[in-house]
């Protein structure tokens, strides 16, 4: 299976599954292979996700909001199990047809919105909160945010992927992705050298979305890496992700759209505050 040789032939078709952890979900076409509707609960705010990396970043920052006192944004969290299809059912294919979570409709606006990237923006500008006002402030929040959705595939579907999840390890791809997340990690180590968080003195949706991947890297909550890595060295991610880690919200938002028989912290849906009190 690890032959270092392969010639593509002219046109590629699926002649067996790929094979590693993700193997049985993916498929060559978009689309639902399923009729099924969504539940949905009484609050205006639906969420329709996993508690991976990009479903967190949604439950933490309706949990910041509700922290702060924004009580508009009550929400019910339902649980898709992305291992068993869930995402390709008509139903959430009407909300994100790229089928991924996390997915989200307001019912207040009728508007659905999915990427993470975009359900954080939006949030934000509903409710006024996380990202800053000022022209200059705003935009460099956002520089962030958008680097995060361009960057975090690299870590995730690259050095994660191949270092963690491949049936086999290859030594091309695991090179090339480590070289990029070390230039990626070293980045974010100079950027934190001198603010308190990614985009400057303020906790904004940047950090929202990088700290689940990044964060979590370096914490060694997701691939196991900190030692291959040399994690160690990124002295400011860590500063930054430890302060992060302990905001109550984002200790609640990573409780949520989880399962496990062994961890009786986590919820699989969250309807209500109580849920996780
Ligand atoms: N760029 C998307 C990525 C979403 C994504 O990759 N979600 C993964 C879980 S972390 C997923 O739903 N995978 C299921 C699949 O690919 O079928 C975002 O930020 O929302």
């Amino acid at each position: 299976m690890n032959d270092p040789i392969y010639t593509p032939p002219a046109v590629w078709t699926e002649e067996a599954p790929s094979g590693g952890q993700f193997a049985s979900i993916n498929r060559p076409i978009s689309g639902p292979t399923h009729d099924k509707t969504l539940p949905v609960g009484v609050h205006p705010l639906q969420l329709w996700s996993q508690g991976t990396p990009n479903g967190i970043k949604v439950t933490v920052m309706l949990e910041e909001l509700l922290a702060a006192g924004h009580t508009g944004a009550e929400y019910d969290a339902w649980l898709i199990r992305i291992g068993e299809g869930d995402q390709f059912s008509s139903g959430f294919v009407e909300i994100n047809p790229n089928s991924k979570i996390p997915a989200f409709l307001d019912r207040e606006t009728g508007v659905r919105v999915f990427e993470s990237g975009s359900i954080l923006l939006y949030l934000a500008e509903k409710f006024g909160a996380l990202l800053p006002k000022d022209l200059s402030a705003r935009t460099e929040t956002l520089n962030w945010l958008f680097w995060q959705m361009g960057s975090a595939p690299y870590l995730g579907g690259g050095f994660g992927h191949f270092y963690k999840y491949a049936p086999e390890k290859y030594e091309y791809p695991i090179n090339r992705f480590t070289m990029e997340i070390k230039r990626q990690l070293d980045l974010l180590n100079k950027t934190l050298a001198d603010r308190a968080f990614i985009a400057g003195d303020e906790y904004t949706i940047a950090d929202i979305a990088i700290w689940p991947w990044y964060g979590a890297l370096v914490r060694g909550e997701v691939y196991d890496a900190v030692e291959f890595l040399s994690a160690h060295e990124y002295t400011n991610v860590i500063r930054w992700a430890d302060a992060v880690a302990e905001r109550p919200a984002v200790k609640r938002g990573l409780r949520i759209n989880r399962t496990s028989d062994n961890n009786t912290d986590w919820i699989s849906e969250r309807h209500s505050a109580a849920d996780l009190d």
